[in-house]
């Protein structure tokens, strides 16, 4: 196993860098993530409410989680490990951000070119007409939110508006994940970041890289299924780790 110092050449030396970060990496910022210690809102696992099923059978206490989560979100800031990945993103000629996050913490960290594999936080989507609209009102003044778009006939649609997330058992945007597979296949190095490395597809992405040929990289608090697989694995604090992985020095 590499130590950080070569991983540090192997970014400083890269044009085609790719990342995929998970919730880890905005846990610094106060953001909860989804499993481990911390990782449960009430007595509920997120397999039990991001679901279609759950939101079906009681869209309030759906509702009320991510109403949470906006509300957490909101008043969060970025940390020095989505800073760190801005920076890289700044100095490599071909960088990719494959995010699993629906925080938008990248983006307001400075990152510009984020593919964001399961949704966003602060869009909203009717589950009647289909409209989408991003909405940062926190907390929501109607739980669950309806749908005000006027129809041809005049009246509200009034259909039960849902987060613009990706649950189970539902197709990630084709877009992000064809762009994030093309940017792993090409990819000289693919840093892992922050995340269990349980949720498919995104889980495969850094395994795609290393099968194309890319030296990998992972950095996250605790042992993940990816962590026997990879070229150089931090145990630690992505906000600490990522800042001396990612620190300008001499090209390899
Ligand atoms: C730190 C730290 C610090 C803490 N520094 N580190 C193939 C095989 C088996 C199953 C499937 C398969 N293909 C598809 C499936 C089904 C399913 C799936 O993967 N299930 C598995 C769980 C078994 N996948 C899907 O359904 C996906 N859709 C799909 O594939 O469609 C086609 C299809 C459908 C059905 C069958 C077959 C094909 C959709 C997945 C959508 C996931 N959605 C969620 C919710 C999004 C909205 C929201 O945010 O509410 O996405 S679930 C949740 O998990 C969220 C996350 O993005 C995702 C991943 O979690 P993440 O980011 O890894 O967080 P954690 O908490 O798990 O880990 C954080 C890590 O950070 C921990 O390890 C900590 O130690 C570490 N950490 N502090 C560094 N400071
Ligand atoms: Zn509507």
């Amino acid at each position: 196993m590499a130590d950080l110092e070569s991983a540090r050449r192997w970014l400083a030396g890269a044009e085609r860098i790719a990342v995929l970060t998970g919730a880890g990496i905005s846990a610094e910022s106060g953001v909860p993530i989804f499993r481990g210690p911390g990782g449960l809102w009430r007595q509920y696992r997120p397999e039990d409410l991001a679901t279609p099923g759950a939101f079906a059978r009681d869209p309030r206490l759906v509702w009320e989680w991510y109403d949470w989560r906006r509300s957490v979100v909101a008043q969060a800031e970025p940390n020095a490990g989505h800073l760190a990945l801005a920076e890289l993103e700044r100095r490599t000629k071909d960088f990719t951000l494959i995010t699993q996050n629906v925080d938008g913490l990248h983006e307001r960290a400075g990152s510009r070119r984020v593919l964001k594999l399961h949704g966003d936080l602060w869009t909203l989507r009717c589950t009647g007409c289909g409209a989408e609209r991003v909405d940062g009102t926190v907390p929501l003044p109607e739980l669950p939110p309806r749908c005000a778009l006027r129809l041809r006939s005049g009246q509200a649609c009034g259909g039960l508006l849902r987060p613009g997330v990706v649950w189970f058992g539902e197709s990630l945007p084709a877009d992000a994940l064809e762009q994030a597979m093309a940017a792993a296949a090409r990819a000289q190095v693919f840093l892992v970041v922050g995340t269990s490395a349980v949720v498919q597809p995104a889980a495969s992405l850094p395994l795609m890289a290393r099968q194309a040929g890319a030296r990998v990289v992972e950095i996250n608090a605790e042992p993940t299924p990816l962590t026997e697989l990879v070229d150089a694995s931090f145990l630690g604090k992505s906000g600490e780790l990522l800042p001396r992985l990612v620190e300008a020095g001499v090209r390899a």
